[in-house]
């Protein structure tokens, strides 16, 4: 995306029209689910590798004494893998998540150091993996810490490998004593300068966060070496009878307008993004960027044309805004004069 027009914000200061403007801000933190399955019904999108041991298995509620998380079924495998609906070569606009719910059991008879890998991975752009992001958990009933007695350790890594100990020698150790659903959420997004960053989130059952990790590799560059996502599913487990999940799903921001500013950023929802700057139907041939708040050159001109009762003080606010963005380095002077020069000709407002 082009660089941010803060620009824009001055000039709308100076409008007095800033109170219709606010009239459309959009209130909803708008996202898309891609993918849910709760498996009431079927096992879609846990069956896309035709080999049994990685793939679910519908089980009904009470199974193995396991009430569902939601619904009357919930799902069991010994290493079952989702493709979340189908994985991508793209990063969404405004990134996504993957989310899923897993039942710990702390009477479980696992021996000591049992462990349960669940990796969400990134794909790069050819749409092949290029990293896990993995929630480690290791069963324990000893002693040594952190914790002590039947209890669950979780860790993050990018480790899909089981090793002895992995999950309670990881980074900033989650404990884990009381049986229930917990949720294994992955959020991928940019860290703010086009790196991706994953933080991995661990929810109690009324969605309480226990604990968060944020993974990131300066490698990782979105566009570049990261595309879209990747597939997620269990990498280890120890607990072939008793791994039960629920409700898998995958989330992108949404962007209505497609102007690359998710809808939950954009103050603009509706934006006019043709590619060019173009007034009262002539086309200036000038970029039509858009700024950090979802707002395009076309917006903003379409803004002074409404705000503005004669085709004179229109022109004038045209100059005004082209100046700004002149002087701000986001149009040349050319651009600049072209821009002045189709809306002194065209009949607005
Ligand atoms: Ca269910
Ligand atoms: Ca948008
Ligand atoms: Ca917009």
């Amino acid at each position: 995306m082009r660089t941010y027009f803060n620009v824009f914000r001055q000039h709308f200061l100076s409008l007095t029209t800033i109170a219709v403007i606010g009239l459309s801000l959009s209130t909803s933190q708008a996202t898309a689910q891609d993918f849910f399955n709760g498996f009431e019904t079927d096992t879609t999108g846990w069956n896309v590798i035709p080999i049994p041991v990685f793939s679910a298995q519908r089980v009904p509620s009470g199974d193995l004494g396991i009430p569902s998380a939601s619904g009357d079924w919930h799902a069991t495998g010994i290493l079952p893998v989702t493709d979340w609906g189908g994985t991508s070569s793209e990063f969404p606009v405004g990134g996504y998540l993957t989310t899923v719910d897993i039942y710990l059991d702390v009477d479980t008879f696992a021996g000591n150091d049992s462990q349960l890998y669940f990796s969400s991975s990134i794909n790069d752009t050819a749409n092949i993996r290029l990293r896990n992001f993995v929630f480690n958990l290791g069963f324990y009933n000893d002693n040594i810490g952190p914790g002590s007695g039947n209890r669950f350790v979780i860790s993050a890594s990018n480790n899909v490998i089981k090793f002895p100990n992995f999950a309670r020698e990881g980074l900033s150790p989650l404990v884990v004593g009381t049986t229930g659903w917990y949720t294994f959420t992955h959020v991928f997004r940019d860290n703010g300068s086009g790196v991706l960053e994953v933080e991995m989130v661990v929810s109690d059952a009324n969605g309480a966060e226990l604990a968060n990790w944020v993974l990131s590799n300066s490698f990782d560059v979105i566009g570049e070496t990261v595309g879209g996502n990747g597939d997620g599913g269990f990498t280890a487990n120890d607990f072939v009878l008793g791994l039960a999940f629920d409700n898998s799903a995958k989330l992108s921001s949404s962007d209505s307008d497609g102007d690359g500013v998710p809808d939950a950023d954009d103050l603009y929802p509706n934006s006019d993004v043709r590619p060019t700057v173009i007034i009262d139907g002539n086309d200036t041939g000038v970029e039509n960027s858009v700024d950090e708040i979802g707002c395009t050159i076309n917006d903003l001109i379409q803004i002074i044309a409404d705000s503005d009762s004669n085709h004179g003080a229109f022109v004038k606010g045209v100059a005004k805004l082209t100046n700004d963005l002149k002087k701000n380095g986001l149009i040349s002077g050319k651009e600049k004069g072209k821009i002045q020069s189709v809306a002194a000709k065209s009949s607005l407002p």
